[in-house]
């Protein structure tokens, strides 16, 4: 008797099982939640919830630029400097496993000449990745570009060249959005008024004097590199405070008013979940779950940031997660209505580690098959699982089956929802039967082990998933 993948029979033995028998409200509720779905491809110039925070009500976040940053889907994240030369964590390994005078010597021979940033950029694109963000700053405090604010910069390292600029323009040459990770803490800068494993005091440190340094570098990123996402972090210290996060996200739109700010902006950020605690209060323009999977949210724009090694900063024979890890990342995160950007730790000479280029490759390859179910699309109408998650555009609806091991689909019917055809994408058909439920039938032959995608073309009619935050 062949399987039967029932999404209604998961569902049940994943929530009936211990709590509740079929009849009780709670069953029902879950029920429902799961079978309201959403047509929210839509793409409505509603006015973004995110913006300038309570100091700023007017300021909200560039739809535009919003719109852009949520089709796109997909990035590549680089964490890079001179601590790659000790293959410690960057920022925190100083004053710990790197005593701070050797870590704040090592730019002196930061020396990457293999660094070739059409190629970075030529593996994020062939990765099927849109836009790119580089720690400009990190927590160590060293810049990667020749700032006129610090001589603790790429322009007093042998290698002396201008590495942001180079990946500006590659990123410009080959259509990749250009985006600046900025640290707010600096553990290395005399005014900052917060020490890491570092003896020296604070006393005398001027936290003014850094906040104006601070705001002057990250001018140098918007009218020097025309950044256009700037990924604040390090907010989380006492030094800084609700009210420079407000004046800070002013100061960057009124250099840019198509400039897209994370929520690290500003105070907003409630840990690894990523989301900002009230949205009026606090400035940003979207959360940044870390290291997991954001929770279905199509109310707040958000982004997961995670590593496809376990460090940040390039570590030798990191534990790499595989290209099926990375694949069902993407679209559990898609699924979710998310952003997924993706880090890599580049190697000291400036390369970035063959394997995990193997690994980049792979996923590109799966996009070059997948990519419409991906980019431009919103998370729903099915919420996702561990064994599926569904993507919409207009009245085109993904299905994306991570248990590739069943040829038998069932899913509950969305009120009002007609399937008019389905396929799989790279090829093979189905068979669908619509009572109750929607049934798939699957052919042997199926084009990934990862992952494969049915295109369900359907009337546009799915109710809405609105208000659905799932925690
Ligand atoms: O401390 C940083 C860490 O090094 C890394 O940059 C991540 C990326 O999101 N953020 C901080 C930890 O939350």
């Amino acid at each position: 008797m062949k399987k039967i993948f029932s999404l209604f029979s998961t569902f049940n033995h994943i929530f009936i099982a211990p709590y509740a028998s079929l009849s009780s409200p709670l069953v029902v509720v879950i029920i429902l939640m799961l079978t309201m779905s959403c047509n929210t491809s839509e793409t409505d110039t509603a006015v973004p919830p995110g913006g300038g925070g309570e100091a700023n009500p007017e300021l909200k976040t560039n739809v535009k630029a919003l719109q852009n940053f949520q089709d796109m889907r997909f990035g590549m994240f680089v964490h890079w400097g001179p601590v790659s030369l000790k293959g410690t964590e960057i920022g925190w390994s100083r004053g710990r496993e790197i005593p701070i005078s050797e870590y704040d010597s090592l730019y002196l021979k930061f020396n990457p000449t293999k660094f070739d940033a059409e190629e970075w950029i030529r593996i994020a694109k062939d990765a099927g990745m849109k836009y790119f963000v580089i720690t400009s700053k990190h927590h160590d405090g060293f810049s990667l570009w020749p700032s006129k604010y610090t001589d603790y910069d790429i322009e007093n390292t042998p290698i002396k060249r201008d590495l942001l600029k180079e990946m500006q323009q590659a990123c410009e040459n080959q259509d990749i959005l250009f985006g600046t990770y900025y640290s707010v803490l600096d553990w290395k800068h005399p005014d900052y008024t917060t020490r890491y494993n570092d003896p020296r005091p604070v006393e005398e440190s001027n936290m003014a004097v850094y906040k104006e340094y601070l705001f002057n570098q990250v001018e140098e990123l918007i009218t020097d590199y025309n950044t256009n996402i700037i990924w604040f972090d390090g907010q989380w210290e006492a030094s800084w405070t609700h009210e420079m996060g407000m004046e800070l996200y002013k100061h960057c739109r009124d250099l840019k008013d198509e400039l897209l700010i994370n929520n690290r902006v500003d105070k907003g950020f409630k840990g690894m979940a990523g989301m900002t605690d009230s949205i009026a209060k606090y400035a940003g323009d979207y959360g940044t779950p870390e290291q997991r999977i954001g929770s279905f949210n199509n109310q707040f724009p958000w982004e997961s940031c995670i590593t496809i090694c376990k460090q940040w900063a390039w570590k030798p024979d990191d534990v790499m997660k595989s290209p099926k890890e990375c694949i069902h990342t993407l679209i559990k995160t898609v699924g979710g209505d998310g952003n997924l950007l993706l880090n890599v730790g580049p190697m000291p000479d400036g390369r970035i580690e063959p394997r995990q280029v193997e690994v980049l490759k792979e996923i590109g390859d799966w996009l070059d098959v997948n990519g419409e179910a991906i980019y431009g699309t919103r998370g729903g109408p099915w919420l996702p699982t561990d064994a599926w998650a569904s993507t919409n555009k207009g009245k085109k609806v993904y299905l994306h089956v991570m248990a590739t091991e069943t040829r038998l689909l069932q899913l509950p019917l969305l009120e009002g929802m007609k399937i008019k055809k389905a396929k799989i994408l790279g090829g093979g058909d189905v068979k669908v039967e619509v009572d109750r439920n929607i049934m798939l039938s699957l052919p042997e032959e199926l084009p990934s082990d990862y992952a494969y995608v049915i295109e369900l073309t359907t009337n546009g009619v799915f109710p809405s998933l609105e208000n659905i935050i799932v925690n």
